[in-house]
């Protein structure tokens, strides 16, 4: 566990399991049909239950008829999650790094915060979106996610007393050392 306070929020990494985290909402990387898929999406469904697809069936009937465009985000239930809810955000695909895929991700980040603050949540947690299965190197991942969460603590006054916590849960072990490097590098 590495963590640091900044503008009156906790920014945490840790090795783990996003399914087991007690925050208020996890972050789901979802893919644009919020139908599911594997990884951490999968994972999120399996452990929540149906509940969360039910309620991603209906934000794509009324809101997103045509999919949750990349570095959009949307909060359902968390089910039978430890956390009250999910938001779902949908990574970049990676594909060389000039395809605004770092604008994206940044996005992903930034709207899932102001979707927990809009809900007045206190404390969220993340995976390393796009990593996996996107193939987003997560050297750069990282890197792109912790200064989006500064850009989101420094802009919104809101923030500032608002989210008590922001965690990122990494899944290996690599993972979570690039995430402490880029947390060095942009907090430091
Ligand atoms: N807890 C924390 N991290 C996890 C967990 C978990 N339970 N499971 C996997 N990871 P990915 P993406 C890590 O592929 O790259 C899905 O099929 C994993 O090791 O879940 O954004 C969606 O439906 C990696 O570091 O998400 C989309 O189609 C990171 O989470 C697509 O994958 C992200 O890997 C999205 O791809």
């Amino acid at each position: 566990m590495y963590s640091l306070d900044y503008n009156c929020t906790k920014i945490s990494l840790l090795q783990g399991d996003i399914i087991d985290q007690e925050t208020e909402a996890i972050v789901n990387a979802a893919n644009s049909s919020l139908m599911g898929g594997g990884g951490v999406d999968g994972a999120i469904h399996r452990a929540g239950g149906a509940s969360i697809m039910l309620q991603c069936l209906q934000i794509r009937k009324k809101e997103w008829p045509n999919g949750l465009p990349a570095g959009e985000a949307v909060i359902t239930t968390g089910g039978n999650l430890r956390a009250r809810y999910v938001i779902h955000t949908v990574g970049p695909i990676w594909k060389g790094g000039s395809s605004g895929e770092e604008e994206k991700l940044a996005s992903c980040h930034e709207n899932s915060l102001r979707v927990a603050l809009v809900k007045k949540l206190k404390s969220v947690s993340f995976p390393a979106i796009s990593t996996g299965a996107y193939g987003y190197p997560v050297s750069l991942a990282s890197n792109v996610a912790l200064k989006a969460v500064k850009k989101t603590l420094d802009s919104e006054p809101v923030a500032k007393g608002g989210l008590h916590e922001i965690r990122f849960v990494l899944f290996t072990l690599g993972d979570y050392e690039a995430y402490v490097t880029a947390m060095k590098a942009v907090f430091h």
